[in-house]
């Protein structure tokens, strides 16, 4: 009985490790052949699990939309057939669906969009893995455990009762010797059905143990700084925390970089770079670390799979200070140090540096947890008008939220959370550009080199807080030659 009741409330400390670091949603903004639409998926915390989905059509000229989960092994050819979703009663240009996603792994939400003007399809590429424990709320366990209690008071009744009074015939005395016999038996029944309970306490912790041996949890990287005049070089190993290899397949380049290394310090988070560190070997990545002043740092490195899984590695290293002036090993790395932190509501504005600045206009005044927001953003010149932006690392704009206590962090981009690389790696796959062993063939992502034509300076990042909180933002964008970064702090409710 006592085992059995630590069973229940070992459920109710279960606590809630997330992918991702803490912002397993995933939105989208993009085309589907034709059309533009905006996509939500709230991928399950448990793995078969229940994928919550929801599109809005940019136009009206939609008229149904369905979903397909394929997993990355499989392709959309051997994937199950297409759920129509749902228009939403009074919203005509909003669908919402379900879908299982099965395995655990790489996944894409294939979004098949049907209108006027034809058929086209985008692809959500979406983390599937195991995040959380459902807890038992004490009130619900409390309950349980009381009318366990009355289960077993019952049972023992039971026991008793068919051995003894039950026995004696209609208007017969209870006679004493069978009084005395059915009092042994009961005596003797309640260990084993104590015993039973035990062994239903034992089963309970084994599935759990067993459940926990396929969680999730962000893989780790090992930094290590060595230096000379000219150096202070990190080298980061990255490794798997889950008890299952999530990492079992080569990292591929995203946005043409094998890692996107975020580093955050300073008193109050405000010191941040962006850097680029070159692979060295499997899972070994070395970069030089320039600017930054000494310190300890947060970093988190994020890599894409060949098979198209994003990961965000994490760890914590002390900076010593520089013994020389460093170079940047990669052109694309950008740092910002800054004390400007702009609040972000409508009409707030950041300074970039140059005399450029950053305003932000939200869809919403007030932001809350697990709601869709735009965070849109206008880069304004020295002399306040809008100017173009060359594309940094292909896109318009690159963001970094991170919460204060550092439990969420996510790189987000004007086509929302999704990589661009991951929707390659599964168009390329669908190609059937894949080796024998499921390996993208060599050459088969689009190498596109990262220049391009301007890009606006009115830009919107689509994103939903996983809770609330407060968060900075950094967003970086690049007017001219440089890259600049802006530094907001918003309040989710
Ligand atoms: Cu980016």
């Amino acid at each position: 009985m006592k085992r059995w009741t630590g069973a229940v409330f070992v459920v109710a400390a279960w606590a809630v490790v997330t992918a991702h670091v803490g912002s397993p949603d995933v939105t989208f903004d993009g085309a589907a052949g034709p059309y533009g639409i905006r996509t939500i998926v709230r991928p399950p915390s448990v793995v078969p699990g229940l994928a919550e989905v929801i599109v809005r059509a940019a136009s009206d000229d939609v008229d149904s939309v369905s979903i397909q989960p394929v997993f990355w092994r499989t392709g959309a050819a051997g994937s199950p057939s297409p759920d129509k979703m749902t228009r939403v009663a009074g919203q005509p240009r909003v669908y919402t669906g379900q879908l299982w996603l099965m395995a655990r792994g790489s996944y894409s939400v294939y979004v098949h969009v049907d209108g006027r003007k034809g058929a086209g399809t985008a692809i959500v590429p979406v983390d599937s893995f195991a995040t959380g424990r459902l807890g038992l709320s004490l009130p619900l366990g409390a309950i349980l455990v009381v009318l366990g209690g009355l289960l077993f008071a019952g049972l023992v009744t039971i026991v008793r009762a068919s051995s003894g009074e039950s026995l004696v015939p209609p208007g017969e005395a209870f006679d004493p010797a069978l009084r005395k016999r059915s009092n042994a038996i009961t005596a003797i029944s309640i260990p084993i059905l104590a015993l039973a309970v035990f062994g239903g306490a034992r089963w309970w912790n084994s599935v759990d143990a067993d459940y926990q041996r396929t969680m999730f949890h962000p893989p780790v990287a090992a930094a290590t700084i060595t230096g000379d005049s000219a150096h202070r070089t990190m080298r980061l190993v990255l490794r798997d925390t889950a008890e299952f290899r999530s990492i079992f397949v080569p990292v591929a380049p995203d946005h043409g970089k094998m890692m996107h290394l975020f580093l955050v310090g300073g008193q109050n988070m405000d010191v941040f770079a962006h850097l680029h560190p070159v692979e060295r070997d499997s899972l070994v990545f070395v970069g030089e670390v320039p600017w930054l002043p000494a310190g300890p740092y947060r970093l988190f490195a994020d890599v894409m799979l060949d098979n198209g899984l994003t990961l965000t590695a994490t760890d914590t290293v002390g900076l010593p200070q520089m013994l020389g002036a460093v170079v940047p090993s990669d052109s694309d790395d950008s740092w910002a140090s800054t004390s400007a932190v702009a609040l972000g509501a409508t009409g707030a504005s950041a300074p970039l540096g140059g005399g450029y600045s950053l305003t932000m206009s939200n869809s919403s005044e007030t932001i809350g947890a697990r709601t869709p927001v735009d965070l849109s953003f206008t880069v304004r010149d020295p002399t306040g008008s809008v100017v173009p932006l060359r594309p940094y690392l292909g896109m318009a704009a690159h963001a970094v939220v991170i919460r204060d206590d550092q439990s969420v962090f996510v790189h987000l981009h004007p086509m929302g959370t999704v990589s661009t690389t991951a929707q390659q790696v599964f168009r390329a796959r669908d190609a059937g550009d894949t080796t024998l062993h499921g390996r993208l063939k060599p050459g088969s992502l689009d190498a596109r080199p990262m220049t391009g034509m301007p890009m606006s300076g009115q830009f919107t990042l689509p994103y939903e807080f996983p809770k609330p909180g407060r968060y900075r933002l950094w967003v970086q964008v690049k007017p001219a030659q440089e890259v600049l970064t802006g530094v907001f702090d918003v309040t989710v409710r």
